[in-house]
């Protein structure tokens, strides 16, 4: 039986374990990215475990979320992770050289190996074959210090591409198309492969665009064979000599397959508040307020010219405000030479700086009530900074039509030629925004750079012998890592964790943290109740963290997404499913809760708890009178873990767990 590429890859780096499918194993990572907004967080804890040198083939530091620099803080971070990445041989790429993911890919991307970033777009590196993960900082601070990254053997789904993208469809589409196909839950432990004739007519990056969104899908990544299309692109960022041709084996057997013909391709958007809330744009006719044009989706070469092309000599409406974010300053350079940016500057856009911003909702938030247009990635309620905005999310060229007409239009329906443009086979490379690896000798001069903005990594407690405490916010299905922990102006709190947890679930419950400390502080421990792919979204590890500050001890969902299961476990704290989905309607909040012997049963490898739940809500309220036994109800909770992760969890978290098994090591 052959191999999928996937499996492939993953048998190569085996580092632990055997290989079965949705099994756990380990594997050695050969590439690290990280970004400031998880980065700094990330390098403390590298820090911490005590380590003198980083041992992948490469890691590199990228800012690129926090440049808005309003207040002291976000320059305090960069100045650190500069002085980290001198002081440890890791490559720092500079504010304003470009998002970390176009510019992993542009410059650094190779096909087969494995990357791991501290970010949920990392897979976009799957455009050129790589093997790219999001992950929580911690996990890849681990990687980075030569530990294996830990997953379950992916199951593989086959996305067959068929055809060729018909004029005004694009990657992006493609994209929502397999959005709407697999939908934003349920795809957790999946890896996506392309595979098919359509896919040799595709760019890397336009590739990218789709293993970039796959993220949205919840799948642990995506990849494309590496063939003369790859190639081409690493040629034309003078890489060739990087390239080796790679491909699923002829007759790999996958867990699921669909096909998509590209030339049925429509225009598509994904309409508010989900990205896989997906319609047609010709469904739509809507009037637009702001049309937003970057992100590590789109924001591309190819990209940034077409939509130059289509507004060259026109006129921006009045009553729409157009943003536009060139992805990386290879990108922002190539479209000045072309003179494209003096197009799009003549129409009316307004030139922001190569990073997330808009993106991660830190600027250019939309007017109340308004519709806001973007290539971005995700449109979750509130995420521009906006929360009563509605954001659809389409390609450029869709961008482009909205900033033309003032509304939602199919772009088909232009009069105008669709600008076919084509990627250069040639890119000016300039890297001096990145500055490489210093000498040993060299680094031995770097002070570190600690302004009042960094803390220090709350370090946890063993898991108690039990449980006891309350169910202290209860949410529902599809609740993102947007709404735990906030990102937008409170960003710059990324690394100062007391500050920071100041937030925890602020859109959904203003009253979480008091309530919350306030229980802690009386002894008591904090449960979340959620339903089905709670933690969705980004690899933020502070949506763990934050709330293990707090003192929960456990997430009782019905479905847990893969990064956030695995955040919570390396901060300690417990992610429980419901062994009856129904069960989540007898937990209302302040419902007081006990899990007796929880560490006995993580140390027998126990499968499921019981959870005595004490005015738990049964068929009707339990009334509750003094003096009279209250009505305690019995669940069944069950625990999906590994070996590791028990172990893990009873030393309070992947920090104190690996600080104890390296001193054990040491024979300390
Ligand atoms: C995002 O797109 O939500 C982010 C901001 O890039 C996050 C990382 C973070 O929260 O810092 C992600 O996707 O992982
Ligand atoms: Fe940055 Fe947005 Fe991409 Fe996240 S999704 S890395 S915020 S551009």
């Amino acid at each position: 039986m052959g191999y999928t590429l996937t499996e492939k890859i993953l048998r190569e780096h085996l580092a632990d374990g055997s290989y079965e499918r949705g099994k756990e194993i380990g594997i050695k990572i050969d590439q690290t990215l990280t970004q400031d907004a998880t980065g700094t967080m990330a390098y403390l804890q590298f820090e911490s475990m005590g380590l003198s040198d980083i041992a992948t083939e490469l890691s590199v530091s990228y800012v690129d979320h926090n440049t808005i620099q309003v207040g002291f803080e976000n320059a305090d971070d960069h100045a650190y992770l500069e002085s980290i990445a001198k002081k440890y041989g890791i490559y720092f790429s500079r504010p304003g050289n470009g998002i970390c993911h176009q510019v992993h890919l542009e410059r650094f991307a190779r096909p087969g190996k494995t990357l791991l970033g501290s970010d949920s777009h990392t897979p976009t590196a799957g455009g050129v074959g790589s093997l790219a993960m999001g992950a929580g900082g911690l996990d890849v601070a681990v990687a980075m210090g030569g530990g294996a990254y830990y997953l379950a053997a992916p199951k593989v789904i086959d996305i067959q591409l068929t055809g060729n993208l018909q004029p005004w469809s694009t990657a992006k589409d493609v994209a929502l198309k397999v959005l709407q196909i697999l939908s934003t839950k349920g795809n957790v432990g999946f890896v996506s492969e392309y595979t098919g004739d359509g896919i040799a007519g595709l760019t890397v990056p336009e590739r990218a665009t789709i293993t970039n969104m796959g993220a949205e899908t919840g799948v642990t990544t995506s990849i494309f064979p590496s063939d003369l299309q790859t190639k081409r692109f690493l040629a034309a960022q003078e890489r060739e000599s990087q390239w080796q041709p790679l491909a699923a084996d002829k007759d790999a057997i996958y867990d699921r397959s669909l096909e998509i013909d590209l030339a049925e391709i429509e225009p598509l958007a994904a309409a508010p508040h989900s990205p896989g809330n997906i319609v047609g744009v010709g469904d739509l006719d809507l009037p637009v307020d702001q049309v937003m044009i970057g992100s590590c989706t789109n924001s591309s070469y190819v990209d940034l010219m077409t939509v130059a092309r289509m507004v060259k000599g026109r006129k921006l409406p009045e009553g729409i405000s157009l943003g536009i974010a060139p992805g990386s300053r290879q990108v922002l350079n190539a479209i000045a030479k072309t003179g494209a940016l003096r197009d799009l500057i003549a129409f009316g856009a307004r030139i922001l700086e190569s990073s997330c911003g808009f993106c991660i909702g830190n600027s250019m938030s939309p007017c109340t009530n308004s519709i806001s247009v973007r290539t971005s990635n995700r449109n979750f309620m509130g995420r521009s900074g906006t929360p009563s905005a509605n954001v659809y999310l389409t390609s450029p060229v869709v961008a482009a039509a909205a900033a033309l007409t003032g509304r939602l239009t199919d772009p088909r329906e232009l009069d105008m030629e669709f600008p076919a443009i084509q990627m250069p086979d040639h890119f000016d490379i300039d890297d001096r925004m990145i500055i490489p690896p210093l000498s040993p000798e060299q680094r031995t001069r770097i002070t570190i750079c600690r302004g009042p903005n960094i803390g220090q990594p709350p370090v946890n407690q063993p898991l108690p012998e039990d449980i006891t405490g309350y169910v202290t916010i209860k949410v529902g299905d599809l609740v993102t890592t947007d709404h735990i922990m906030p990102a937008g102006s409170r960003l710059k709190y990324r690394s100062n964790v007391p500050k920071y947890a100041e937030f925890v679930f602020e859109p959904l419950d203003k009253d979480f943290f008091s309530r919350a400390s306030s229980l802690r502080d009386q002894g008591f421990h904090n449960l979340i109740v959620a339903g089905l792919s709670y933690g969705q979204g980004s690899s933020r590890e502070h949506a763990a963290m934050c709330p293990m500050y707090l003192g929960v001890k456990g997430v009782i969902a019905k479905s847990i997404e893969r990064i956030h299961a695995a955040n919570l476990v390396n901060f300690g704290i417990v992610p429980f499913t419901f062994e009856k989905e129904s069960d989540w309607d007898l937990l209302p909040e302040k419902t007081n809760i006990r899990i007796p012997g929880i560490r006995k049963s993580l140390e027998k490898g126990d499968e499921s708890v019981i959870a005595l739940a004490e005015g738990s809500r049964k068929g009707e309220e339990v009334v509750e009178r003094k003096g009279e036994k209250k009505k305690e109800e019995e669940l069944v909770l069950k625990m999906n873990l590994s070996r590791r992760q028990r172990m893990i969890l009873l030393a309070g978290g992947l920090l104190p767990f690996t600080v104890t098994s390296r001193k054990g090591n040491k024979g300390n």
